[in-house]
C-alpha cells in the first residue's frame, strides 16, 4: 500500500466472545424474585407491584431490599437486613431448584448453539448469587466457559467490573466483546467496558445498545460480524 492510499480509519475489531446477563435474557427468573420479594414485603406488613418490581430487575439482593425496605417505610438495621435477605433467598432457592428446560427463553439455545459451533468465547455476566443452580436447572450450563456472578464481583451493574472480569477470563480484549443485557444499568456497563452491546427489550429504554432485539432469536451469526465493522 502506498501512503496516498493509506487510511486514518480505525482498524475494525473482530467480535470474539460473547457475554450473557442471565435474568432476562436467557431465561425469566424475575417472576420468582417477585414471588420471594412480595412474600418478604406481605410478611412485613406491605405491598408492592409488579411495576415496581421492573426496578429491581438487575439490580444486587441488597439493593433490591433496600428499595422495598423504602417503599414500605420500613427500617431495619444491618443484621435484621441480612437475616431478611437470606429468608428471602431461601424461598426464591425453592422456586428455582424446580426450574425445567423449558423456562430457557425462546431462541437461545439454538443462539448459544450456533455461537459455539462457529467458535466464540462464551462466559456469563451475572449479578445472581444463585446462577449456576439456574444454569444447571435449566441444563444451559455447558454452553459457558467462564461463570462471573455476585460471587465474584464486589460493584454493581452499571459498574463495568462483572464484564471486564468476563473479558480477563476468557483472556479477550474488552474490544472484542459483545454484551447481551436486558437491564439499563448493564447495557451501561458493557459501555462503559468498552464493549459492544446488544439490548433484549424495548428500543426505547435500552437507548445506548448497539442493536436491540426482542430476543436472542432474532439473532444470527451475521450480526455479531457487523457490530465488529461498527
Ligand atoms: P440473587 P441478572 C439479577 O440477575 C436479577 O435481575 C436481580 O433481580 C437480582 O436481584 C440479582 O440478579 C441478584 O440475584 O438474589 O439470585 O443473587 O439480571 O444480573 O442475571
Ligand atoms: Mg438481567
Amino acid at each position: 500500500m502506498t501512503l496516498e492510499h493509506y487510511s486514518e480509519k480505525p482498524i475494525p475489531m473482530e467480535i470474539k466472545a460473547c457475554l450473557f446477563d442471565l435474568d432476562g435474557v436467557l431465561v425469566d427468573t424475575a417472576v420468582y424474585h417477585f414471588k420471594a420479594w412480595r412474600k418478604l414485603a406481605n410478611h412485613l406488613g406491605f405491598d408492592f407491584t409488579e411495576a415496581q418490581n421492573e426496578q429491581l430487575k438487575g439490580i444486587s439482593r441488597v439493593e433490591s431490599l433496600n428499595k422495598i425496605l423504602a417503599w414500605g417505610n420500613v427500617e431495619k438495621t444491618e443484621e435484621e437486613k441480612q437475616q431478611l435477605a437470606t429468608e428471602k433467598n431461601e424461598w426464591y432457592v425453592a422456586m428455582i431448584s424446580k426450574m425445567t428446560p423449558a423456562e430457557v427463553l425462546p431462541g437461545t439455545v439454538d443462539f448459544l448453539t450456533a455461537i459455539k459451533k462457529a467458535g466464540y468465547k462464551i462466559a456469563l455476566g451475572s449479578a445472581s448469587k444463585n446462577s449456576a443452580l439456574i444454569l444447571e436447572r435449566t441444563q444451559i450450563a455447558h454452553f459457558f466457559e467462564e461463570i462471573v456472578d455476585g460471587n465474584l464481583v464486589s460493584k454493581s451493574k452499571p459498574d463495568p467490573e462483572v464484564f471486564f472480569k468476563g473479558a480477563t477470563l476468557l483472556e479477550v480484549q474488552p474490544s472484542e466483546c459483545v454484551v447481551f443485557e436486558d437491564a439499563v444499568a448493564g447495557v451501561e456497563a458493557a459501555k462503559r467496558a468498552g464493549m459492544k452491546a446488544i439490548g433484549i427489550g424495548s428500543a426505547e429504554v435500552l437507548t445506548q445498545a448497539d442493536l436491540v432485539v426482542q430476543n436472542l432469536g432474532q439473532l444470527t451469526i451475521g450480526h455479531l460480524q457487523q457490530l465488529s465493522e461498527l
